[in-house]
This record gives structure tokens, sequence and C-alpha cells, in this order.
């Protein structure tokens, strides 16, 4: 099976890559964890994009805050599918990482999830791979079923409690 490749800008970003570490353990999809800064390590990023696919990465989760460019570096320097999570790491509580990590320039796109949408990035990078993996492409179907279920369990124990 094909990697994920998880890059965060800072360690700072952590508990929000920690998120979508253990989305990727439960479908047991292998992935690659770096700390790469589009500004701080910018040869280092570039060189990890250039290499993903030859090194048989599938698609790559990018986290940054503030002046955040590290999805869109990583995305101009591979084809492969780049998934964007702007993080909330200053005083514009994320909408700064929001905007630079969605504003791609047409033809270099990143698929970006919700500010410090960690889970969801797994989860789209899972559903990626599963277009060629059936098994996975279940194990997604199942726990789509379980996390409904759960809400209509939700949904018998609160209306019995607080209805009339
Ligand atoms: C970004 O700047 C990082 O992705 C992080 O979200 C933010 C702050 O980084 P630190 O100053 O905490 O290292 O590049």
């Amino acid at each position: 099976m094909k990697k994920i490749g998880i890059v965060m800008g800072s360690d700072s970003d952590l508990p929000i890559l920690e998120k979508a570490m253990n989305i990727l353990k439960s479908f047991e999809v292998p992935y690659e964890v770096h700390v790469y800064s589009a500004h701080r390590t910018p040869d280092e990023a570039i060189a990890f994009a250039r290499g993903a696919e030859k090194n048989g990465f599938g698609a790559l989760i990018a986290a940054a805050g503030m002046a955040a460019h590290l999805a869109g570096v990583l995305a101009a320097n591979t084809t492969l599918p780049v998934i964007g999570i702007p993080c909330k790491s200053s005083n514009l509580d994320g909408m700064d990482a929001l905007l630079a990590t969605v504003q791609m320039p047409t033809g270099i796109p990143v698929a970006t999830v919700a500010i410090n949408g960690g889970a969801n990035a797994a989860i789209l990078a899972c559903q990626m791979l599963a277009l060629s993996d059936e098994t996975l492409a279940k194990k997604l179907k199942d726990k789509r079923e379980s996390d409904t279920k759960a809400v209509l369990e939700k949904d018998a124990r609160i209306s019995k409690e607080y209805g009339c």
C-alpha cells in the first residue's frame, strides 16, 4: 500500500497532526511524519515533495499556521494530491492560515480542510488511497456506518430524556 506523508511546519502543530495519525493507525495505513517549514527549512520541504512519488507516497498532508505556505510549496513540487490543514496558531484564529492554504492559483491545487481539521485530512487521504484499494474502501464504509449508528443512538437517548 502507498504511504501518506504528513508534514507540519512546526512541532507546535503536533496536536493537530496527532488526530490525523490516530485515524491512519485505525485504518492501518502506513505514514511518515516530518517537521519541514516552507520558510525555515524550504530546501528540505521541497526535496521531500520532489521525492515523494518515487518514495512510495500516495498523498501528502501538510499542516501549517500563520503565513501558511507549506501545503502550497509541497503541491508546487509534486503532482501527488496535497491536503492542507490550516492551523490556528496566531492572533488571527487560523483565518490567516485558512486563506493562505485555500487560495491556491490555478494549476496547483491544495485540498484544504477545516481549521485544525487533522482527522478529516486523514480520512480524505484514506479516501484517495481507497480508489485503488478495496480493503481500505470497505473500512471507510464500515466507519461511516458506525459513525451514523453512534449519532442515531444519541438521537434516541436525547429525545427520550428531554422529549415530552
Ligand atoms: C508556522 O508557524 C507553523 O506551522 C506554526 O503553526 C506557526 C508557529 O510556529 P512556531 O513559532 O510555534 O514554531 O510556520
